[in-house]
């Protein structure tokens, strides 16, 4: 456990308990309940709450994350495999890569940080979910106030006319879908890199972002734009931020409160 609380920065640290109980030990679990009942005190009194999740909430559920050693991105490349223009050289690639995380998120469950959320959005009235995640956990959860700002792997989407299916229970056999409607390629409906969000997805967050007087960071490296502006733009307007992660973010040194720890472990103990 770090305690980093430097005299300009009134952000508390809270790192999970280890094993033993030394006095040190004790002390440093004792601070940790301090924190968690700072955050749950946030949370209790924000009236406007902004949740912003990336790949890390849905670790517990078994779904690789894209960075660090056990990242996506350290044994797949991003350049060959996430983009409009490897799509365009190699469909059948693109759509073979597609299909396996398809197949691993598909036997994946929600796990206790995303009813935790669905629980929060029952409590608070005004609120909003901004999630990076394509894996619809979230959904599977039960919460309702959603956008996805990446899109959802589950979309299948026609590159030419733009009608959309969506193929939660098995995938179509062909080995690149085509429209049935116009027979155009048919792509997977998640935003690739140096593509638009949605705009919808993206003008709800960033005004909720605007309003909200608290935002709960769960799970992402906090490196990937436009989305990682929302905690930025929570702060600008006098919000707080509350993260949780296992490890350091590029939002932590922004947070008034980080929660070194699981989610599923956390995000049940702050709220309610
Ligand atoms: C735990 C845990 C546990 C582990 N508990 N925590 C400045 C402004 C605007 C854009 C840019 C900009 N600079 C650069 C750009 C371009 C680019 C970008 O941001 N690049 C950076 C990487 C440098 N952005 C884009 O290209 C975006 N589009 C765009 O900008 O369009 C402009 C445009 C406008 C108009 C016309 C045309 C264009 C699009 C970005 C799309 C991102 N797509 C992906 C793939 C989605 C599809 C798929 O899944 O296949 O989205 S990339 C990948 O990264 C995925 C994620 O949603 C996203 C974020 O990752 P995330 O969720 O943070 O995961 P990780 O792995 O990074 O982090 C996991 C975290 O969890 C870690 O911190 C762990 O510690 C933690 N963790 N276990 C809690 N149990
Ligand atoms: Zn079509």
């Amino acid at each position: 456990m770090e305690r980093r609380k430097a005299p300009e920065d009134k952000r508390t640290s809270y790192k999970r308990k280890e094993k033993g109980s030394s006095s040190l030990q004790r002390v440093r679990i004792l601070f940790g309940m301090v924190v968690i009942e700072e955050a749950r005190r946030l949370i209790k009194k924000a009236e406007k709450v902004l949740v912003f999740t990336g790949a890390g909430i849905s670790k517990e559920s078994g779904v690789p994350v894209f960075r660090g050693k056990d990242g996506l991105w350290n044994k797949y490349s991003p350049e060959e495999l996430a983009t409009p223009h490897a799509f365009n050289r190699n469909p059948s690639l693109v759509w073979e890569w597609y299909r396996f995380r398809r197949d691993l998120i598909r036997r994946a469950k929600p796990n206790p940080a995303h009813y935790a959320i669905k629980k929060l959005e029952e409590i608070k009235n005004e609120f909003l979910l901004a999630t990076q995640n394509v894996d619809a956990l979230h959904i599977r959860a039960g919460s309702k106030k959603i956008v996805e700002l990446h899109g959802n792997i589950f979309i299948t989407r026609c590159m030419q006319c733009r009608y959309e299916i969506e193929e939660y229970e098995r995938d179509s056999e062909e080995k690149v879908p085509m429209c049935k409607k116009c027979r155009g390629l048919m792509r997977p409906g998640v935003v690739w890199f140096g593509e638009p969000l949605p705009a919808h997805a993206l003008r709800k967050s960033f005004e909720f972002a605007k309003k909200a007087d608290l935002v709960i960071v769960v799970g992402t490296s906090g490196v990937v734009y436009p989305a990682a502006y929302l905690p930025f733009l929570v702060k600008q307007h006098g919000g707080k931020i509350i993260e949780v992660n296992v490890e350091e973010s590029a939002i932590t040194p922004h947070a008034d409160i980080f929660i070194k720890s699981p989610a599923g472990e956390i995000l049940p103990r702050i709220v309610g």
